[in-house]
C-alpha cells in the first residue's frame, strides 16, 4: 500500500536530491543540464497533448456509445459524408503536429548548438571503463585518468553499487563545458540521464555534446550501448564541484601530469585535415 503510494506520489517529489535514480521513480531523473530542461519541457507538452487526445476519444465513443445505441435508433441513418467533420478531423491533427514540431526543432538545434564552452573535455570509452581527458591546459599539459567502477566488495558506506567509481569526472559549477566523445575499441554511449547525455562513443569518430550544471553534486549515468561482457559495470560519476574546488583539484592534478609530447602530431594532422 505504501509502495502504490509512494509510486503515486514519487512524481511530485522528484525534485529533490541528486542525479540518482530512485526506487519507485517512474519519472525522470531532476534536470540539472539545459538540454534535459529542454527535453523534460518537450515532454510534460507531449503529456498533455497524449492526455486531452486520450480524453477526448475516450468522451466521444462513451457519447456515440449512449446517443446512438440501438434501442433509441431502431431506424439507422442513411448518410456517409460529412465534409465539414472530416476536413476538421484533418486539420486539428495536423495543427496538433506543428505544435509538436516546433519544440522537437528547437531540441535539435540546442542540441547541436554548443554557445562559447568554457572548457572542453573529452571522454573515450574502452571495453570496460571510461577516460577522461581535460586537453590543452596551461604548459601543454593535458590532465588524464582512468575512471573505475568501484566493486561491490570494496564499497564504503554510502557509496552506490554499479554507480560510484574511483575517479569520477569532475566539472565546475555553472560552466559551459563541451565533451567530446569517442571510443577506444567498440561502441559505448556516454549517458547522464539528469544532464539529458547521450551520446555514442564510437572509435575514429569524435562526437559532441555538452552540459551546464548549477547545482553541486554527484551525478551518474551508465554506458548505454551494449559493448561487451562488462557493459553493465563501467559507470560514469560527475561531480560538480564550485569553480575554487574545481581550481584547486584542476592545480593538484596538472602538477602530475606529464607534457604533451605529440603536440607536433597534433599539429601535422591539423594540416593534412
Ligand atoms: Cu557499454
Amino acid at each position: 500500500m505504501f509502495k502504490l503510494l509512494g509510486l503515486l506520489l514519487f512524481p511530485f517529489f522528484n525534485g529533490f536530491g541528486s542525479g540518482i535514480p530512485k526506487p519507485w521513480q517512474i519519472g525522470f531523473q531532476e534536470a540539472r543540464s539545459p538540454l534535459m530542461h529542454v527535453i523534460n519541457d518537450v515532454h510534460n507538452l507531449l503529456l498533455y497533448i497524449i492526455f486531452t487526445i486520450a480524453l477526448v476519444v475516450v468522451l466521444l465513443l462513451g457519447y456515440a456509445i449512449y446517443k446512438f445505441r440501438a434501442s433509441k435508433n431502431p431506424v439507422p441513418e442513411t448518410f456517409t459524408h460529412h465534409t465539414a467533420l472530416e476536413i476538421a478531423w484533418t486539420v486539428i491533427p495536423v495543427l496538433i503536429l506543428v505544435v509538436i514540431l516546433i519544440p522537437s526543432m528547437k531540441i535539435l538545434y540546442v542540441f547541436d548548438k554548443i554557445e562559447n564552452p568554457d572548457m572542453t573535455i573529452k571522454v573515450i570509452g574502452h571495453q570496460w571503463y571510461w577516460s577522461y581527458e581535460y586537453p590543452h591546459d596551461e604548459e601543454a599539459k593535458t590532465i588524464a585518468f582512468d575512471s573505475y567502477m568501484i566493486p561491490t566488495k570494496d564499497l564504503k558506506p554510502g557509496q552506490l553499487r554499479l554507480l560510484d567509481v574511483d575517479k569520477p569526472l569532475i566539472i565546475p559549477q555553472g560552466k559551459t563545458v563541451r565533451v567530446l566523445v569517442t571510443s577506444q575499441d567498440v561502441i559505448h554511449s556516454f549517458a547522464v540521464p539528469s544532464f539529458g547525455i547521450k551520446i555514442d562513443s564510437i572509435p575514429g569518430r569524435t562526437n559532441e555534446t555538452w552540459m551546464r550544471v548549477d547545482k553541486p553534486g554527484m551525478y551518474y549515468g551508465q554506458c548505454s550501448e551494449l559493448c561487451g561482457k562488462d557493459h553493465g559495470f563501467m559507470p560514469i560519476a560527475v561531480k560538480v564541484v564550485p569553480q575554487s574546488e574545481y581550481d584547486a583539484w584542476h592545480a593538484s592534478q596538472i602538477e602530475q601530469a606529464t607534457p604533451v609530447t605529440d603536440v607536433t602530431t597534433d599539429t601535422k594532422e591539423n594540416k593534412n585535415g
